[in-house]
């Protein structure tokens, strides 16, 4: 294929990236939600949507669910999937939008509100069960708006307390992921800001609890290859929710804002060791609130399948050669020379070869499927966030 060897075509071959189910739905600012139609109305069709994501890229064999939202009868949902051609992954857990989390939920000062947002824990691992997922991701809202306003370090202490029960009702082979974001909802101090905060709550917790992390979860400038980087060497990387942003938590296409940011992440996760690593789960967190949903992640999945490309054909030999030599100039342009190879005309012939279409986007958009569901999924609330 070109400039792409075997080697890195085997580890193409590999690649796997799970789908957000709530990348399907509605969403928008706070300002309007534009619905489309055709939008799903419940799981079971979001789980259709993402299959067409994996028939035409053969790159998304898992969706990942939100708890509420994707309530359902799991071992149904379980079948649908696998008829359609895809397996349930991640567990999402959700104490953001109940009235009883305005002051926190894991780190709440009182405890029958802490029970029941570990309790809510509970029953998503016994959705894990049923559908089985093997990972549960807690992204948590929690903290204060003004100084003064918490006890930060109460907050914590309450926060590993909550976590040491969830973590102690996992199966063997689940494992927990915490995820981090810098701000949002909460403006002054928030209870998982950071890797280090993670990674200092999982760490206290066990072999079964990891890292996740959201590229859309740092301030502006922050050097998240080196994140990634660190994580992985620790040992504690245990998934990625993969957007981009301009500004703040943007949830927009990964690759679209800042694609040499998507090709430095993925090359320290090659020289880390977690491509194609189960330990590792690639995922999209995202929302398509102005452009079509499943064009709109098969766009999203085939950037990052062209930075991995790109990132395998780093000369790595090159590369080290000048660094050891302190070539700063022949090292950077070692850097650069892959990211800038074009790497689509040989992907397309990759694909083709594999009997898929060489332009996945096109095929999808000449197979009629959106015009189809339009008509078809008439009446009915279509699914957003809360649905
Ligand atoms: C949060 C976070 C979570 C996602 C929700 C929908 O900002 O990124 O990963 O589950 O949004
Ligand atoms: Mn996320």
């Amino acid at each position: 294929m070109g400039i792409l060897s075997q080697d890195i075509l085997d580890q193409l071959e590999k690649q796997a990236i799970e789908l957000p189910s709530w990348a399907f739905g509605n969403s928008g600012t706070r300002f309007k939600v534009f619905g489309t139609p055709g939008t799903p109305r419940d799981p079971f069709e979001k789980i259709s949507d993402a299959a067409q994501v994996h028939k035409y890229t053969g790159l998304a064999p898992t969706v990942a669910l939100h708890i509420p939202w994707d309530m359902s009868n799991f071992s149904d949902l379980r079948k649908h999937a696998e008829d359609e051609g895809v397996e349930l992954g991640t567990i999402n857990s959700n104490t953001f939008q109940d009235d009883d989390y305005k002051f926190g939920a894991l780190t709440h000062e009182d405890a029958t509100i802490r029970t029941k947002a570990i309790d809510h824990h509970l029953a998503c691992i016994d959705v894990m069960d049923e559908t089985g997922s093997r990972d549960l991701k807690i992204w948590l809202a929690e903290g204060s708006n003004y100084p003064g306003q918490a006890d930060m370090r109460g907050r914590q202490d309450r926060l590993q307390e909550s976590l040491q029960k969830i973590y102690a009702r996992l199966g063997d082979d689940q494992r927990l992921v915490l995820e981090y974001k810098f701000f949002e909802p909460s403006f002054y101090h928030t209870d998982v800001p950071d890797w280090g905060t993670s990674y200092a709550q999982v760490a206290a917790l066990g072999d079964k609890a990891l890292v996740c992390l959201d590229t859309g979860h740092h301030a502006p400038g922050t050097n998240i290859e080196f994140i990634v980087m660190q994580l992985l060497r620790l040992g504690k990387l245990g998934s990625f929710d993969f957007n981009s942003r301009f500004y703040a938590d943007d949830d927009l296409i990964v690759g679209a804002a800042d694609p040499f940011q998507l090709f430095r992440i993925i090359f320290e996760v090659v020289r880390g060791g977690g491509l194609n690593n189960p330990d590792v789960q690639f995922m999209l967190d995202q929302c398509h609130n102005v452009e079509d949903k499943i064009p709109g992640q098969m766009r999203s999945v085939l950037n990052v399948q062209e930075m991995t490309a790109r990132a395998l054909l780093v000369d790595t030999e090159k590369l080290r050669a000048a660094q050891v030599s302190g070539d700063v100039l022949a090292a950077n342009q070692v850097f650069v020379d892959a990211f800038y190879t074009d790497v689509r005309p040989a992907l397309a012939e990759w694909r083709e070869s594999r009997g898929l279409a060489a332009d996945p986007m096109a095929a999808f958009a000449a197979s009629g499927y959106l015009d189809k569901v339009a008509a078809d999924r008439v009446g009915g609330q279509q699914a957003s966030w809360g649905a």
